[in-house]
């Protein structure tokens, strides 16, 4: 299986790759750790391939006289043109492993709206299940929520696969926050002005999709919430119907 997190710049993939891959390595799975963010400063998780080694942020930075949003898109394209042997590394890398984690870039754009993602992910071998972090840090009313949950269906229409929902950092709030939540979500969105007179027209359109696919809440500090995580990748991988 190959998981990809997906989230906005420090919603936690990079912890979450590590406590994941240890998790699931605590029970003799042999898990390989990606990183494909080539402006990764240091990483929590030691990588069988680092996109690094082939491009790296600080490096154009400093050759071509960029800033660093330059340089990020600068290295995006230079990973893109030189996609099929990236693959073909990675594969090296990983060979044998049963469970492939990858971290993607720091800004999520840069892997879901250009060329990146969707190539990258036509070009791996198995199951695909994306994994959407929504952090909790980035909710302040009802309609960030459906906001954030947008993103989940931005990553099923860019990279057509499977995926799962899971809000980060659980340990920074309590454990009935994410039913509260839900809760709220069915009432009215009047107090927000025209953002949530659109926000509760979104969020009654997308409430079927709300129903089939629940957030799981994961703490990559505590461990907490991996064997869920663990069994929604499983179900996912399952549904999609792929069984190479
Ligand atoms: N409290 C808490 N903080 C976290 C957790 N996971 C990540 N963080 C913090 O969130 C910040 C961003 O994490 P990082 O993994 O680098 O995010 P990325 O940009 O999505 O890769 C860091 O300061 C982490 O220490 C968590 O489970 N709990
Ligand atoms: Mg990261």
């Amino acid at each position: 299986v190959n998981v990809i997190i997906i989230g906005p710049a420090g919603s936690g993939k990079s912890t979450l790759t590590q406590a994941f891959s240890r998790w699931l390595k605590k029970d003799g799975m042999h898990v390989c750790c990606v990183n494909l963010d080539p402006g990764a400063e240091c990483l929590p998780h030691a990588s069988c391939f680092d996109i690094r080694g082939i491009v790296r942020v600080d490096k154009i930075m400093a050759k071509e006289g960029l800033g660093p949003n330059g340089a990020l898109m600068r290295a995006a394209e230079l990973v893109e043109a030189r996609l099929e042997e990236v693959v073909e590394a990675m594969d090296r890398a990983c060979e044998g492993s049963e469970y492939r984690i990858i971290d993607t870039p720091g800004q999520m754009e840069v892997f879901l709206y250009r060329d990146l993602g969707p190539r990258l992910v036509s070009s791996l071998d198995g199951r695909v299940v994306a994994v959407s972090l929504i952090d909790p840090g980035l909710i302040r009313r009802r309609s960030d929520l459906v906001a954030l949950r947008l993103t989940a269906l931005m990553v099923e229409l860019r990279l057509g696969v499977a995926v799962v929902e899971a809000m980060s950092k659980s340990d920074s709030f309590g454990s009935d926050y994410l039913e509260r939540l839900e809760k709220d979500l069915a009432g009215s969105f009047r107090d927000e002005g025209l953002s949530g007179e659109l926000a509760q027209r979104l969020e009654a359109a997308l409430s079927p999709v709300r129903r089939r696919r629940r957030i799981i809440p994961v703490s990559a500090t505590e461990g907490a919430g991996m064997d869920e995580l663990y069994k929604a990748i499983g179900e996912s991988a399952c549904a999609c119907g792929d069984q190479t």
